[in-house]
């Protein structure tokens, strides 16, 4: 059976559980983390899963982060490619209707969430969920806000053309930049209206793999 480290709390490892529950594959999930767990976030005082500070795991994933998977003594690390990987692997036909070019269109949006949303949204959720209160910073999280937001209008502007990132259907596109638009909304700050994105997200909350890890608020919000 497929394995796969990391926490429900991370956005990279949800890009992977929301991928899994889409394919409807079985895994074992190990919580594993060295800045996150079962209480919170390490800046508080709490005790991290742990896991990637081992030599097993290192062996596996030299860099002591996560998400990685194994799979049938197939071992991967990068969200991203573990993403394309069970796509490719699992899901061709659900994820990117076994297409060349809807692949590398879904891949980009990949690639983009990655360089674009997650920096501004790292430090969201740092300066509203993790930090201790003392350690604050309201400017910081405004600035964030406002990149964020400006970075946004991109996909925005992408949905006004097409109903999904990568055109008119669901592919693995959608399911990061859909974690990052979940977790704006959750996090009910003030932001201009994107009614194209409102649309598209409520599509991807009708999706029953959503509810399964990313749903839940306390994977975005609690730690
Ligand atoms: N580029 C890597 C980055 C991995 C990464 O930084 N993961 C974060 C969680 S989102 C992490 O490992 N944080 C420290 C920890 O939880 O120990 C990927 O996309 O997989």
């Amino acid at each position: 059976m497929l394995k796969l480290w990391g926490r429900p709390t991370s956005a990279r490892t949800q890009k992977v559980l929301w991928t899994l529950a889409e394919i409807g594959l079985e895994f074992e999930f190990i919580l594993a983390s060295a800045t996150m767990g079962p209480g919170g976030h390490v800046s508080k005082g709490n005790q991290p899963f742990g896991i990637v500070n081992t030599p097993e795991y290192r062996a596996k994933n030299p860099n002591g982060r996560v998400p990685t998977i194994d799979d049938d003594g197939f071992v991967l690390w990068e969200s991203n490619s573990i993403v394309r990987y069970l796509a490719m692997q699992y899901g061709p036909e659900l994820l990117y209707g076994n297409d060349t070019r809807t692949f590398a269109s879904a891949s980009r949006w990949l690639d983009w969430e990655n360089n674009e949303l997650l920096p501004p949204q790292h430090e969201m959720v740092m300066q509203l969920v993790r930090l201790p209160a003392e350690r604050r910073d309201s400017g910081a999280l405004d600035d964030a806000r406002r990149t964020f937001v400006h970075r946004l209008q991109i996909a925005e502007d992408q949905l006004a053309r097409t109903r999904y990132m990568a055109g008119d259907r669901f592919t693995f596109g959608d399911i990061p930049i859909g974690i990052r638009v979940h977790r704006w909304y959750l996090f009910g700050l003030e932001g201009p209206s994107m009614p194209n994105i409102a649309r598209w997200y409520d599509e991807l909350k009708a999706r029953p793999a959503f509810q399964v890890w990313t749903a839940p608020p306390e994977n975005h919000l609690e730690g």
